[in-house]
């Protein structure tokens, strides 16, 4: 099914709410990864043998890349029908650091929940299943380097 006009708005604004609170949310969509798969925290250059999550305008900058890249897959998919990757490096960068399958899954996971606090009452099935559908996209994009 196409990718609506309906499902990239939906995404935009939604994104909004997520910058809005960035340092919150993305200790948010951090904590929930490294808690669901704590073998994570050795992956990121930037985590690496840390205390555990704090805010830094580093952390904010990785997370807020991953929510952006997202939200640029929803507007490739409504405008083309597909999501074609900006920076051909970032599939390569994934299978170097050993990104497999289910670190994807957990990935996709703490972005929803990531929105879903970020906009509140306004979260909906419909929110979801744009954020899914883009992100599902942008991943299979990625990992065709594989
Ligand atoms: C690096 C995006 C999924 C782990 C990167 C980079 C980007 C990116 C843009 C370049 C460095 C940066 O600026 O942050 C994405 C997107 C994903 C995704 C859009 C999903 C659609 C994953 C998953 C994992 C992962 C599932 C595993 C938990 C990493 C690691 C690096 C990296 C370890 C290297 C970071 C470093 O130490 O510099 N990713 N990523 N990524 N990604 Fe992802
Ligand atoms: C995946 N790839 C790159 C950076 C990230 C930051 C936070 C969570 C997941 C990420």
């Amino acid at each position: 099914m196409a990718f609506t006009d309906k499902q990239e708005s939906l995404v935009n604004s939604s994104y909004e709410s997520f910058k809005q609170n960035l340092s919150g949310n993305s200790i948010f969509f951090y904590t929930f990864i490294l808690e669901k798969a704590p073998a994570a925290k050795e992956l990121f250059s930037f985590l690496k043998g840390s205390a555990g999550v704090q805010d830094s305008p580093q952390l904010q900058g990785h997370a807020e890349k991953v929510f952006g890249l997202v939200r640029d897959a929803a507007g490739q998919l409504r405008a083309t029908g597909t999501v074609v990757l900006g920076d051909a490096s970032l599939g390569a960068i994934h299978v170097q650091k050993g990104v497999v399958d289910p670190h994807f899954v957990v990935v996709k996971e703490a972005l929803l929940q990531t929105i879903k606090k970020a906009v509140g009452d306004k979260w909906s099935a419909e929110l979801s299943t744009a954020w899914e559908v883009a992100y599902d996209a942008l991943a299979t994009a990625i990992k065709k380097a594989y």
